[in-house]
This record gives C-alpha cells, structure tokens and sequence, in this order.
C-alpha cells in the first residue's frame, strides 16, 4: 500500500494537547506507514535545505526551519493578513502588502525542495491549509508525479473578495495542480465552482490572464468531524469531573451558557456578548440565574488586528459587567487561556447552552465537541452562527445570524427555557450527524477518494467538480 506523507504548516507537537484533527491525521499514519512533513517552528539565520526527522509520539516527523523574514512574509503576512481575512470575507481586516507574496511562495520552494528527496513514486502526498496552495505546483515543477491532494481548513472566499487577493490568479492556477481539492462545505464547493465557471477576465500591465484549467482536479466537500464518542468519554474522565465540581461549586445553580473559541475576528466574539448583554436587558428574569463563561486563548497576537478584537472583547466584557454585575453576583466570566480536552469536556457537559456563532467558519470543531460531551439524559441546547459549515450539518441547533445580536439574545432565552422533551429530541439528532461525519471517516473518505486502491500513484482523472460526498 502507497505510503502517505501529510504537509502542513506545523507538525503536531509533543504532549497529550493534540486535538482531533491530529489525532486522527496521527491514527492514518499509523495505519499506512509515511511521515509528516511541515515547520519545526524554529527561526534561524540559514535553515538547512534538508528535512530533520524526528519520532513526536510515536509518529515520525520531518522538520524544516524558516528564516525570520520568511516567516513574516509567509506566515503572518501573506498566510494570516491576506489570505485568513479574505477568506473568512473581512477585506476590511486584510492587509494587502503585495510583497509578502514573493516569501510565501519562497517558503513552498523551500519546503518542496526539502520534500521531494524523501518522496517514493507511489506515494500520497495530503497538503493541509491556505499556507500552502502552491505547493504541488512547486513539487510539479520539480518533477513529482505523485497523487497530490489539498484540503482547505477554512471556507473558500466568493469572487469578489478572491479578486482582492494579490496574485489570486496564480494561486488559483496552483490550485489546478492538485488531483483532489476538499473543502469543509458544499458551500464552499460552490464559491469555488462561480469563481471556476465565470472567471472575470481579469489583467495584469495591460495583458489578459489566461483562465485557469481545472479540468485535472476534482473538487468536492469532505465535511470535518470530531470524535464524538471519545468526547462522551472524556466529559466522563477524573479531569472533566474535577472541573465540573469546581464550576458547579462556583454557578451555586446558574445555568452555564459557554463559548469556546480562539481569540480571533472570526468567531463573532463583541457580538455574541452583546447578544448576551441583550437577553440580560430584555429578561430581568434570568439576571443571578444565568452565568456566561467565554474561553478565548490569544492567538495571532503579533497581528495588530487579533489585538484590536482582543481589545474590542475586553472593553465589552467590561462594559457588561458595570452594567449587570453585583457585589455579590457576576455575570460573565471571559478566561483568556487555553484548556486540554478533558477540562473542556467538562465544561461542554456542564453548559445548559453551548454558544457557537462565528460570523463566517469553515466547520467548527467545536460545535461537534459540545455535542459528544452532551449528558443524554439532560442536554444542553446548541446555539449555532449559520455562516460555520457546520450549519449545514446540525439542522437541530438553533440556527442564528451572528450579526443580528437581537436574534441571538431571543435564541438564547429559547435555549434557556426549552423543555428537556425538546433538548432531548433535538441533541439526538445532533448526535447522530455528528457520528456520521466523525473525523475518521472523514480523513478515509478523502484518502480514498485521493487513492482508490486501483489508481493509487498513477495518472489522474477527469473528474469535475462533485457536489459532495455527504
Ligand atoms: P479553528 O479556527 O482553530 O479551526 P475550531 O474548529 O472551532 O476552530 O477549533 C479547532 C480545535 O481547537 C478544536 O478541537 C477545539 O477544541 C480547539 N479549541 C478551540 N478553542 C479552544 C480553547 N479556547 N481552548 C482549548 N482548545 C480550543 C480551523 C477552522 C475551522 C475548521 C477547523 C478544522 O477555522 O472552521 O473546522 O480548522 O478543519
């Protein structure tokens, strides 16, 4: 069997923090032999041109370091300024300096150089994420013929705000090189297929760009999952217990409303307080009877915008508390740090609401851990932004617009006063959607649509954009 090789950014670390994704990238690899190839997160004055192998866990790791320039060009300009905000439809937030291009396509030189002596003929190479769109052009370029797919971790842009990334013609054209491209959703399936299909005519210095070709890659949506039984599991682990005791001990019989994020502008975080701060104002009622708990670790944080929604979030937090707080009674909790799994288990399990509202997300991890963590006989309610991929999964959340703060404070005073008949049936339904795209099946299902035992490492195959796997 063809060996696989997963490309990404970073390689996982040492330590049990792993999440599912890794987890489960970790299990493939075990399954099928190969290596992980990506960044050791060292910055140096010349990096070797070759890879370092290490064994992380078990799992065997090739490692390249970046220059400090390089990284800044690739990874928090090119990848995180440019690429991040447009995609997630925030030009507002990008930063378009033209010139972090030329280090983000030096960095996928660099890391296809390195690669390409480890490689076999047959194997399968699985690039992960928006840092590296040009890598199977680099690897093409160098003579590699192997199967390459690419999945993408966050939505794939509309036109408009594509065209707005410098060189998006180019990375669109590095798209085209890959056998397989995987998005998270069919929504994001069909951004891609507009821009394919009706390709503005677009010039550069006076000259028309040619269309990109696509007619070598097969695209499709492989909807991402978690574990969800090992999230049931672990809402039952000593860790999880010991951290439900100590919130029980401190909500004294407050329903728990939770959100668990990474501070970035993404999730919709201002706004989701505000919602909150709307159903305090609106419902006198639930004032001592409800706490919200916001977990939200930097990230990012040497770009001036993730400081800036750091900022935003902290003044709104503040700006509840003076208005609702009492000496004796708070009503939200903001903890800026992260937590491992099993404490977030517990958290998950002890949340009446689970509030997830993103104003635009690829899937949404997290929206799947809430609901395996959930207690079958007393779940807690899912409050779900329709712009995470994840919506189009879990049709029993409560489906909201993120930006309308009204409509999320009204959803919140429905989870809140929803019977357990009602959560019962509805978290049911969640639970079954979220078995049925578990991320093993997930990472199977694009292996083996990027290798069917019958073609792996050879040729490749016209096939045009499909819908979906779902
Ligand atoms: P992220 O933007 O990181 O992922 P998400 O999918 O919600 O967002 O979370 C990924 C993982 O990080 C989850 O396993 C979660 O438990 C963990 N995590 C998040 N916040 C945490 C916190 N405060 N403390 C500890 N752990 C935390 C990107 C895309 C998503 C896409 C995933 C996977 O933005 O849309 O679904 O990749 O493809």
């Amino acid at each position: 069997m063809s060996r696989i090789i997963i490309v990404s950014n970073r390689t996982p670390g040492k330590g049990p923090a792993a999440g599912g994704l890794a987890v489960a990238l970790r299990d493939t690899l075990a399954a099928r032999e190969g290596f992980w190839f990506g960044w050791s997160g060292k910055l140096v004055d010349e990096p070797s041109p070759k890879a370092k192998f290490d064994s992380i866990d078990g799992l065997s790791v090739a490692q390249v370091d970046l220059t400090r320039e390089d990284y800044q060009a690739y990874y928090a300009g090119f990848s995180n300024s440019i690429l991040w905000p447009s995609f997630h439809l925030r030009l507002d937030l990008a930063t378009i300096e033209a010139h972090w291009y030329e280090g983000y396509r030096r960095v996928n030189t660099q890391f296809a150089r390195a690669l390409l002596p480890l490689l076999k003929p047959d194997d399968i190479i699985w690039v992960h994420d928006y840092h590296l769109i040009p890598l199977a052009s680099e690897l093409r370029q160098l003579g590699a013929r192997n199967r390459i797919g690419f999945y993408l971790h966050i939505p794939f842009p509309t036109s408009d705000a594509l065209y707005a990334i410098p060189h998006h013609q180019e990375l669109m054209r590095d798209l085209s090189r890959y056998d397989l491209v995987g998005m998270q959703a069919n929504r994001d399936v069909t951004a891609f297929t507009e821009f394919a299909e009706h390709q503005a005519p677009s010039t550069l210095a006076g000259s028309p760009l040619k269309s990109v070709d696509f007619g070598r890659t097969e695209v499709a949506a492989f909807p991402i999952g978690s574990d969800p039984d090992a999230f049931a599991r672990l809402a039952a682990s000593p860790a999880a217990i010991k951290m439900i005791k100590r919130m029980e001990r401190s909500l004294n019989g407050q329903q728990l409303i939770l959100g668990v994020d990474r501070l970035d502008y993404s999730k919709g975080l201002p706004q989701r307080v505000e919602a909150y701060e709307k159903l305090l104002a609106n419902n006198t009622r639930f004032r001592r009877e409800v706490h919200m708990l916001q977990v939200a670790p930097p990230s990012r944080d040497s770009i001036k915008e993730y400081k800036q929604t750091s900022d935003e979030l902290d003044a709104i937090c503040g700006r509840v508390m003076g208005r609702f707080a009492e000496p004796d009674w708070q009503p939200l909790t903001y903890v800026k740090r992260a937590y491992g799994q099993p404490s977030l288990a517990g958290l998950y399990r002890l949340a009446r609401v689970g509030l997830v509202t993103p104003l635009r997300d690829g899937m949404n991890l997290v929206a799947h851990e809430y609901i395996g963590a959930q207690d079958p006989a007393d779940p807690g309610v899912l409050i779900l932004s329709r712009f995470a991929g994840a919506a189009e999964i879990f049709e029993d959340a409560i489906l909201v617009n993120p930006f309308d703060t009204d409509e999320t404070a009204e959803a919140l005073r429905m989870a809140l006063d929803m019977d357990l008949p009602e959560r019962q049936r509805r978290w049911q339904r969640l639970m079954k959607a979220a078995k049925k795209h578990n991320v093993e099946d997930w990472s199977k299902a694009f292996l083996d649509r990027l290798a069917p035992a019958s073609t792996a490492g050879t040729g490749t195959r016209d096939i045009l954009y499909l819908a979906s796997v779902a």
